[in-house]
């Protein structure tokens, strides 16, 4: 007798425990996360391309004139940004010499336009950069 009230009151314990355990879950932190992340993209003007061996992602971005893009170099190989054709650069655009990987490089784009990037050292890299 006493031992199954002592077994009736240990699963009460352990459900109202499991039921605190999973109402503190249910707490809104990652809404609170990615509304603050949406401000600080809003706020700051904030573009980032990455580079992988696959290539640029995203491989196309719009962003307003006067706004910096930060390549970031995600890669095994050394990214060396530029704009143009290949091997030309007739942009205006260039990084003039290669990033290591997990090294970045940013370029403030005050000329609304259409620029064709790439990896001058990996030139089947492409990305469509607009500037509005
Ligand atoms: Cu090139």
């Amino acid at each position: 007798m006493n031992k199954n009230i002592v077994l009736v009151a240990g699963a009460i314990i352990l459900g109202v425990l499991f039921f605190l355990s999973l109402s503190k879950k249910n707490t809104p932190e990652p809404a609170v996360d990615s509304v603050i992340e949406e401000k600080q993209v809003e706020t700051e003007e904030e573009y980032t391309m990455e580079y992988t061996d696959e290539g640029f992602s995203p491989n196309e971005l719009v962003m307003p004139a006067g706004t910096t893009l930060t390549f970031i170099n995600n890669s095994s190989l050394q990214m060396w940004v530029a704009g143009g054709t290949h091997p030309a650069h007739d942009g205006d655009f260039d990084a003039l010499k290669g990033y290591a990987p997990g090294e970045t490089y940013t370029y403030t784009f005050t000329e609304p336009g259409t620029y064709d990037i790439h990896n001058h050292l990996s030139a089947n890299h492409f990305a469509t950069l607009i500037v509005e």
